[in-house]
């Protein structure tokens, strides 16, 4: 992935361009809920720092812009009520993983029974690995 692209959509929520549903704020981060959700409960946490992905947040965050996100994604979780019954995190890196918004986000999942982490996954019939 290339550099930061600060016309990206979540910069401009960011800066109070676009609109979201605000579910959470801190210093770090912003969480809003998905414009496409994919379960009940479906909300995005950003970094307020320009980070284009997972692995630039990785190597680039201080480590209060780590703890400060991932504190966040945990009280997001906490505060909607999904710790009980259970949630998903995950976050898209790339062509692969389709990310298509070029600001690191966190997407937190629940609300129901999610299924299997991977819709089909490529683990044979017989449960067995082969690399
Ligand atoms: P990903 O494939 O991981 O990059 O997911 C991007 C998510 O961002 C996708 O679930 C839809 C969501 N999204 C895209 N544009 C907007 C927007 O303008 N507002 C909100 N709230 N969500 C958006």
């Amino acid at each position: 992935m290339t550099g930061y692209d600060d016309n990206n959509i979540f910069a401009r929520i960011l800066r109070g361009e676009l609109p979201c549903g605000k579910v959470h704020e801190t210093d770090y981060a912003l969480a809003f809920h998905d414009i496409n959700p994919q379960a009940p409960v479906h909300v995005l946490v950003i970094p307020k720092g320009k980070f284009v992905s997972m692995d630039d947040f990785c190597r680039n965050a201080s480590a209060e812009e780590i703890a400060g996100l991932w504190r966040a994604v945990g009280e997001v979780a906490r505060t909607l009520g999904l710790v009980e019954g259970g949630y998903r995190i995950l976050a898209n890196h790339g062509g692969h993983a389709h990310q298509e918004v070029p600001h690191l986000h966190i997407h937190i999942l629940g609300g129901r029974p999610l299924g299997p982490m991977l819709e089909g996954g490529d683990v044979p019939p017989d449960g067995t690995f082969t690399r």
